[in-house]
């Protein structure tokens, strides 16, 4: 790695990919690979938090990196690689379990509280999981990790476990900074706006997959909720559905909301709703067409080469690490 500024992030091989996660993460990552060296990473790890079926997990795994090709990271600027393949990432997660993370920290982190609820059968890996993703972020001396919203409070916890290592036992990490797009940050869910887009919905009428077929997404974006109103306005406060609409016309458009309120003056939700349909399905088309031509074993070849590349850094960390709290 040369000495430009560290990137990290990821996107865990689960589910379904949807607008979200390219508009919130990945599309924001293509223009940070010349100013700095840029780790994109599977985060296969943080997918059996919960259930997976093994056959699946592996086809998403190779998905998955296959997505970030085809939105634009160039293997020849950025690496690409699979967690699991660097064991240094659960080592460290265990070192953080004992010595940095505390049960008062973990127990505030709202995205668990979301996903499990009241259900106390969920795994222990999903509580412990933003531990996971501190050393996914530490192994490498990271400067900056952009992502959505949603995984603020996550970054933040990985900066309170840096400092308390690196104030307990000497300075091993780097504390990342979060980056946080204001455009995109937070796309919610096409048939409720007050949740974000998500893979685990239950409805896929809540997301635009990005390997939906483009009919499929039409008919999903025309049957998105609205209010009765007619007036195509951003206002997140008071007509978040249609705010939403807009922030995703924009984004894949290249125009601005204002410009998109003024085309859309007067003419109620139907041209509005037809107009983005059909710019989500062409967006599609040729996202699809990119990620058709990458073949599996080019891709298994790049995991390969990005493990092999990142192993080293990753162990000086761990081993720094071991070393101060009295491990080598
Ligand atoms: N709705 C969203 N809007 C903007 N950004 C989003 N991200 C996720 N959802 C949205 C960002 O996508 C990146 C990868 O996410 P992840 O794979 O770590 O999973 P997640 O954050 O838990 O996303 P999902 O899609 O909602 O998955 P489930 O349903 O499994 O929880 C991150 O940068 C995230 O911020």
């Amino acid at each position: 790695m040369d000495n430009k500024k560290i990137i990290f992030s990821g996107v865990q091989p689960s589910g379904n990919i949807h607008l979200g996660n390219y508009l919130g993460a990945i599309k924001n990552w293509i223009k940070l690979q010349d100013e700095y060296q840029c780790l994109f990473c599977v985060v296969d790890y943080h997918a059996i938090t919960v259930k997976q079926d093994p056959k699946e997990l592996k086809k998403k795994i190779i998905e998955i990196a296959k997505i970030y090709l085809a939105s634009g990271i160039d293997p020849k600027k950025s690496v690409i690689f699979q967690q699991s393949q660097i064991s240094e990432h659960t080592e460290l997660t265990w070192m953080l379990n004992c010595v940095s993370a505390r049960m008062s920290d973990l127990n505030k982190m709202t995205q668990y509280k979301d996903k499990a609820g009241d259900n106390e059968n969920v795994s222990v890996g999903l509580f412990d999981y933003p531990v996971l993703m501190a050393s996914d972020i530490l192994l490498y001396q990271t400067d900056l990790v952009p992502v959505g919203e949603d995984q603020k409070q996550h970054i933040e916890l990985t900066r309170v476990l840096a400092k308390r290592f690196n104030n307990e036992y000497g300075k091993v990490f780097k504390i990342p900074e979060v980056v946080i797009k204001k455009e995109g940050a937070r796309i919610m869910g096409l048939d409720d706006a007050s949740k974000k887009m998500s893979k685990s919905a239950s409805s896929e009428f809540n997301y635009i997959a990005l390997l939906d077929d483009s009919d499929r997404a039409k008919k999903k974006i025309m049957k998105a909720v609205t209010d009765s109103e007619g007036v195509v306005k951003y206002d997140v406060k008071n007509k978040p559905e249609v705010s939403n609409l807009l922030t995703v016309y924009s984004l894949l458009s290249g125009y601005s909301v204002k410009d998109l309120e003024d085309k859309y003056k007067g003419s109620g939700y139907g041209d509005f709703k037809k107009d983005l349909a059909e710019l989500v399905a062409q967006f599609l088309i040729s996202f699809q067409e990119k990620y058709n031509n990458i073949k599996d074993e080019d891709v298994e070849k790049i995991l390969e080469k990005g493990a092999k590349e990142l192993k080293s850094v990753a162990n000086t960390t761990l081993n720094n690490a071991k070393e101060k709290i009295g491990l080598n």
